[in-house]
């Protein structure tokens, strides 16, 4: 059987950063996200009985080493629920550069998530997906739902409660999301060894856990009643203490280049000059800047202006993962 499925990336208003449990990939901390339509993986997934292995084909390349491994652990998970043994071939494409800080894991795990359980003959519902997702990446449990998402942390020992659900639709708040690309390069420090390092030396990572709760309560509020100041604030102040959490790790690292910092200062220029736009920056060096539709064109030029930009890419809320087809 082989079924091809898409989702799209996610980019975090209030962050996750760290783990409770590695071996289960459980989140820390809960996080709070906005699926994006122009940020798309592809996957198709076939299960072949004359394979020996995996095979993965990520966006035209035949990949091996731990980029396969990753996938096939992920597999093997699927294949535990189908009941079954064998192995796959795996195609899957990004329309954006991929572990560059832009949520590639995300979109590129939803969408295994779901085109492979499909080929397995094996039907989840949304919310059993997120759990599968979550355990290929933790931000691809948001992945599998589309607009403003929210993950639990959860608190049971086996992760049944880490999963997200929506709370409001793509349709629900015309927002555009501006995506300035500094560099396309891989990043140095994955973000599962970013956690790592912040979890184990950060001396404030007791205390980001701690305010979670309230960022997070404040954020569902503040989309809910669609006030974008107060989703742009919390959101830069979120990511602020996130990247905090870096600086103050031992060794220290930071995912900010040169045009970051510009970008950020831009931004809060924008703002002093009236125009409404707030940023976050995940785990690489490009800045996302929230506003308006009707402002986006303008600050896009600003941002576009920049020395070390590269380019600008507009973003709309976006659907959840869906299945494009299946076959026998
Ligand atoms: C997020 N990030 O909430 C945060 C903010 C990056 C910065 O989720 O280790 O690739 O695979 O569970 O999901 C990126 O981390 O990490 C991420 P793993 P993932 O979007």
């Amino acid at each position: 059987m082989k079924a091809t499925a898409t989702a799209h990336a996610n980019i975090a208003f209030i962050k996750y950063w760290g783990k409770r449990d590695e071996a289960l990939n459980l989140p820390a901390v809960g996080s709070i996200s906005l699926t994006l339509k122009e940020l798309r993986t592809v996957t198709t997934v076939e299960w072949k009985a004359s394979l020996t292995r995996d095979e993965l084909i990520l966006n035209g390349n035949l990949a091996s080493g731990q980029e396969l491994e990753r996938v096939s652990s992920f597999l093997r998970l699927i294949l535990r629920l189908a009941g079954g043994k064998g192995h796959a071939r795996v195609e899957s494409k990004n329309n954006f550069p991929t572990g560059a800080g832009l949520a590639s894991s995300a979109s590129a795990f939803a969408a295994l998530a779901l085109a492979g359980t499909r080929a397995a003959k094996v039907r989840l519902t949304p919310t059993e997906l997120s759990v599968l997702a979550r355990q290929g990446s933790g931000s691809a449990a948001r992945s599998i739902f589309g607009g403003f998402v929210e993950m639990t942390a959860g608190v049971q020992p086996d992760g049944s409660d880490a999963f997200a659900h929506q709370i409001a639709s793509e349709n629900f708040w015309e927002v555009r999301l501006l995506v300035a690309i500094t560099s396309r390069e891989a990043k140095k420090i994955g973000s599962t060894e970013g956690m790592r390092r912040s979890t184990r030396t950060s001396p404030y990572f007791p205390a980001w856990v701690k305010s979670q709760q309230q960022d997070l309560e404040e954020m569902r509020r503040a989309i809910l009643t669609r006030d974008l100041q107060k989703v742009g604030e919390l959101m830069e102040f979120n990511c602020l203490k996130m990247h905090a959490l870096t600086l103050s790790s031992r060794p220290p690292f930071s995912y900010w280049n040169a045009a970051t910092l510009e970008l950020m200062k831009t931004v809060h220029d924008l703002r002093a000059g009236g125009i409404p736009a707030y940023f976050t920056i995940d785990a690489g060096p490009q800045v996302k800047v929230l506003c308006r539709p009707e402002e986006s064109a303008k600050i896009k030029e600003a941002l576009e202006n920049l020395p070390g930009v590269r380019e600008v890419l507009v973003a709309r809320p976006g659907p959840g993962a869906y299945l494009i087809g299946e076959s026998q």
